[in-house]
């Protein structure tokens, strides 16, 4: 599957939101990914995002090929590091963690996935990847080594997000952390959004209706969500078609 990007790009001007749910391959459990997709299948989920800060038993290849045999949603690897890459997805978040200052996750692990890439077909989305303070120490912060930015901190934020449009970035990636207590603030996303013409993506500790239309109405053009349907799937049933 290509044009992973051009059409996210079309739902942007066409003022249709996207919505990302995001399988963490330590947690998933394959056996079930069969009743995971036919709830999946009934709500808005347009993409499929697969990915962790860890994955300690290098699970994500099978993980992506069971999900490959239960849809035909796009999936898109959202690795915390190179290990996590498999040709078998359909595309990559090629993440820059922006916010941070730790070489490791500026340059380093893409140069490491360079050669990777260039022998695979999966469809790569430069995405400057933007760590908010959600109030809590998030896995990204431990395993990035990094700190997030204060959500008080408008003007970083922004010329955070300016400079990775500047330099080449598709995407912007606005990330409170998975389970974060606080979600990207709406005064942040509308900032953001203001200012940027590429696509924004946020994320990290959003678990009603509530918050993602709230995060839609402030300008997110896709929204991801992990841990609300990893505790439970019977959120599904509040967003359907
Ligand atoms: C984390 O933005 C994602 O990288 C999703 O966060 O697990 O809190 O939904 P949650």
């Amino acid at each position: 599957m290509k044009n992973i990007y051009q059409n996210i790009i079309a739902a942007k001007t066409a003022n249709k939101k996207l919505l990302a749910v995001l399988i963490d391959p330590e947690k998933f459990d394959v056996k079930n990914s069969i009743s995971f997709f036919e709830k999946v299948h009934q709500s808005i989920t347009t993409h499929i995002f697969v990915g962790g800060s860890t994955d300690k038993n290098n699970q994500t290849e099978s993980v992506v090929s069971a999900i490959k045999k239960a849809t035909d949603l796009p999936i898109i690897l959202f690795p915390g590091d190179v290990k996590q890459i498999t040709k078998k997805a359909d595309g990559i978040l090629f993440l820059s963690l922006i916010s941070g200052r730790n070489p490791e996750y500026l340059i380093e692990q893409q140069i490491a996935a360079a050669p990777i890439l260039k022998k695979a077909t999966l469809e790569i989305l430069p995405t400057g990847y933007i760590l908010i303070d959600g109030g809590t120490k998030t896995a990204t912060q431990k395993v990035s080594n990094t700190k997030p930015i204060s959500q008080d901190n408008l003007e970083l934020i922004l010329n955070t997000a300016l400079a990775g449009e500047f330099s080449g970035k598709k995407l912007i990636y606005l990330e409170a952390g998975s389970g974060a207590l606080e979600t990207v603030s709406q005064e942040v996303i509308t900032l953001v959004n203001k200012n940027l013409s590429i696509p924004l993506i946020v994320g990290g500790g959003i678990r009603s209706k509530k918050q993602l239309d709230s995060a839609f109405n402030a300008g997110a053009d896709l929204v991801v969500i992990g841990t609300a349907f990893e505790n439970d799937v019977s959120f599904f049933n509040q967003l359907k078609k």
